[in-house]
């Protein structure tokens, strides 16, 4: 009756506690930058600090509540659909810990690996308790005017990019706004490319905005067979100026060929914990409640994302893949 009667003075006195001055651990984690481990049944975003103490803040899912790759990296949702959420229960845990010693980084990683390595040693550790939630919120991080989405060279404000996504200019209409568009004149040069080829035109768009470079007629995407549209500068005179530079040279193929609109991108993810509780394993009882606590986030960059011009007839179709031959 005592123990009770202390756990529950305890819990009031933490409670009552805004800056955890007086109790063991501030839990002073949120606003973190996560990282985040994949191991054979869960994934833990986590975050460490060993400055004053060696301590950390993790929240292990089961892999089953994930969306992730064949590398255990996390697939992004929809940024603009609802965030995921996900219950506290044995599976899917906050953990707080302190350690006697820095916890090691790196390949072999201590959240992810299978047997809890013996060292450093945990001495103290709290664990939520069920009933709470974990929110997951997707964000794409390069959602800003100084950062460049489809790595064109051209930065997002220079693209006509703005926070609302309203009115985004599509210079060459296939539905892939400028800011996300590798080729902005639909021309099957890239911009990266075009921006380096001074313009036959000085007074006219730069070449980048251009779909006919020469100003023959011919737009540049026809002045080249569609066996390969991806490299332009190989149908060329003997005088080494491709076809598409030269007004001289109008020869036209027709076809529906357009190179790969597929772009990489950044995400951030979210954690935020909805009505967590913390207890601590000494067996005191020790709780501590949050009716929000905002853990940080996770940057993931470099991540697949797939664009079609609407005028291409097979874009992001998947290769069939033959089957090896079998060598007896
Ligand atoms: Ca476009
Ligand atoms: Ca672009
Ligand atoms: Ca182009
Ligand atoms: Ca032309």
């Amino acid at each position: 009756m005592k123990r009770l009667f202390l756990a529950i003075s305890l819990l009031i006195f933490l409670n009552s506690c805004d800056d955890g001055d007086l109790i063991v651990t501030s839990f002073d984690f949120e606003e973190s930058d996560l990282d985040f481990c994949n191991g054979p049944d869960k994934s833990v975003f986590y975050a460490l600090n060993s400055q004053d103490v060696f301590e950390s803040f993790s929240l292990e899912i089961s892999n089953s509540e994930l969306d992730l790759d064949e590398d255990g990296d996390l697939i992004p949702g929809d940024p603009t659909l609802e965030p995921t959420r996900i219950p506290l229960n044995s599976n899917n845990r906050a953990v707080f810990r302190i350690y006697s010693n820095s916890v090691p980084t790196g390949t072999n990683n201590y959240f992810c690996s299978v047997v809890p390595p013996r060292e450093p040693q945990v001495i103290e550790e709290w664990v939520s308790a069920s009933g709470g939630t974990v929110i997951i919120r997707t964000f794409f991080a390069d959602e800003t005017s100084g950062a460049d989405s489809d790595n064109d060279n051209v930065d997002n404000i220079d693209e006509g990019w703005n926070a609302d996504l309203s009115n985004l200019p599509d210079t060459d209409s296939d539905g892939i706004p400028d800011y996300l568009d590798v080729d902005d004149d639909g021309d099957n040069v890239p911009t990266v490319t075009e921006l380096t080829i001074e313009s036959l035109n000085p007074d006219g768009p730069p070449n980048y905005l251009n779909p006919d470079d020469d100003g023959d007629g011919v737009p540049t995407r026809l002045e080249v067979t569609e066996d390969a549209p991806e490299t332009p500068a190989l149908f060329q005179t003997a005088e080494g100026i491709p076809n598409y530079l030269n007004p001289e040279q109008t020869q036209r193929f027709e076809h529906d060929e357009y190179i790969s609109h597929n772009i990489t991108r950044a995400y951030r993810y979210q954690v935020i914990f909805d009505d967590l509780s913390l207890t601590n394993t000494d067996g005191s009882g020790e709780t501590i409640r949050y009716e929000t606590y905002n853990l940080g986030s996770y940057s993931q960059g470099g991540v697949s994302y797939e664009l079609c011009p609407e005028q291409d007839p097979d874009c992001n179709d998947e290769e069939t893949e033959e089957e090896p031959e079998e060598i007896n």
